[in-house]
């Protein structure tokens, strides 16, 4: 584990979820996508380049982010693949799939299991992979969009603090687990 942030990881309450950050590839590709949705003139709130992600779980508030590193320190999994796989909606939230074998899902699943374990409350929705695009869109129907050919491998996942800023959410790492290693600290 590294730890980022650590005036952050402690005190008062704050939004906490677990996510995969994306290579520059995958990010770019994402921002194609979200290009080809303004050129069919669909407005809505993007998510900004620096905040597309894959959320494994959300916490939500809590006063004690050290206790979830340290939880998540115990996440052991080896590096994976992951691409591009169509977009879908959820309701006012459209996002673009992922393609990943069950690497990514048997990574979600030791997440939330080392949080349970850690009496650590979470979200319990079944974990379904997706990155969001786009929330509120002033459009009903997705638009025909052409998904770009990327792949990355994921090679870690962070714990992400979640603050409102003037222009939009704020997601700062607080720390990060790397594959296939035993411990790490800086
Ligand atoms: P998303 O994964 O669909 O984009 C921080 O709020 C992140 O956690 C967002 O990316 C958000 O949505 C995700 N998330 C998952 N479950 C959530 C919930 N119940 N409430 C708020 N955000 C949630």
């Amino acid at each position: 584990m590294v730890y980022f942030c650590k005036q952050k990881a402690g005190g008062i309450d704050v939004r906490l979820f677990v996510a995969v950050d994306l290579s520059g590839e995958v990010k770019a590709a994402l921002e194609d996508i979200q290009g080809q949705l303004k050129g069919s003139g669909v407005h809505g709130r993007y998510t900004a380049r620096e905040n597309l992600h894959i959320t494994l779980a959300f916490i939500g508030e809590y006063g004690d982010a050290q206790a979830v590193l340290d939880a998540l320190e115990g996440v052991r999994f080896e590096p994976f693949g992951l691409g591009l796989d169509g977009m879908g909606s959820f309701g006012g939230l459209w996002w673009a799939g992922i393609r990943a074998g069950g690497g990514l899902k048997g990574l979600a699943a030791q997440v939330r299991r080392q949080l349970a374990m850690a009496n650590i409350p979470f979200d319990r929705k079944k974990f379904s992979p997706h990155i969001t695009l786009i929330r509120d869109p002033d459009k009903q129907v997705i638009p025909q969009v052409k998904i770009p050919d990327v792949k990355m491998t994921v090679e870690g996942f962070s714990l992400m603090l979640s603050e409102r800023g003037k222009r939009g959410m704020i997601y700062t790492e607080l720390g990060t687990v790397s594959a296939g290693k035993e411990e790490e600290t800086i």
